[in-house]
């Protein structure tokens, strides 16, 4: 029997979702420095991290769609800069992943070329959400791509992934080792899992507020 409803109990609040998904779409792909990218206007966020760490599957989980962003069954394939926007307000970047150590030397400096113009030149890009693996500490790639987000000045979220990987005994020495190797306070990062949606409302809050964050709010 159902159990009646004393007077004046509450009912159970539903946690309000920070980014309601209501129109997506994939604008491209850029390949190379010179080459297509979105038109200008619409402030921009890239997804960033070494290859197979996970961006593609965060983006489609943010954005609730199982294969929006493609997933890579091989590490390294992906070479473009993909684009998609979201609700017509505002774009997301899938980086190609680095790091990658069977890619030959041109094709890095190719990646290299491809992600230092995009970055440095792109008056619309407000932020970074640079994802590192839970399990592992950050590599010689990810520390270098912290100092040229440095360099460049661009607001970073700091998204530690695959975090279902571990233990909830493992998770808390994880994300304070990863803080002390990134130079960042261990409320600044985000945990998250693209398989069980854990930090996914987080990410999107923190989305929103670099998103309307105006340069003067710092
Ligand atoms: N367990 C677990 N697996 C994940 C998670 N996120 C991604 N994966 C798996 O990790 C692999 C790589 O995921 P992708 O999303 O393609 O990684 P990526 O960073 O976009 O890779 P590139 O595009 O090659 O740079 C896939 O097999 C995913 O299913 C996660 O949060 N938890
Ligand atoms: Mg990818």
């Amino acid at each position: 029997m159902t159990k009646l409803k004393a007077q004046g109990e509450a009912a159970p609040v539903k946690a309000v979702d920070p980014l309601v998904i209501r129109h997506l779409d994939f604008l491209g792909g850029m390949v190379e420095a010179a080459g297509w990218r979105p038109p200008a206007g619409m402030p921009e966020v890239a997804f960033s991290g070494r290859s197979n760490v996970g961006k593609s599957s965060l983006l489609n989980r943010l954005v609730r769609r199982k294969a929006f962003a493609r997933v890579s069954k091989t590490p390294g394939r992906t070479r473009e800069i993909n684009f998609f926007s979201v609700n017509k307000e505002f774009v997301l970047a899938d980086l190609p992943g680095y790091g990658y150590a069977k890619v030959s030397k041109e094709r890095k400096s190719e990646w290299g070329r491809l992600i230092e113009s995009y970055l440095r030149d792109n008056p619309d890009l407000r932020g970074v959400v640079q994802l590192l693996d839970a399990r592992h500490d950050p590599t010689e790639d990810d520390l270098k791509m912290f100092d040229l987000l440095a360099d460049i000045g661009l607001p970073t979220l700091v998204v530690v992934t695959k975090i279902d990987k571990l233990s909830s005994r493992e998770r808390a020495g994880r994300v304070t080792t990863l803080a002390a190797c990134c130079g960042v306070a261990e409320d600044q990062i985000i945990p998250c899992s693209a398989v069980t949606g854990e930090g996914r409302d987080d990410l999107a809050a923190a989305l929103v507020l670099l998103l309307t964050a105006t340069p003067d709010d710092e």
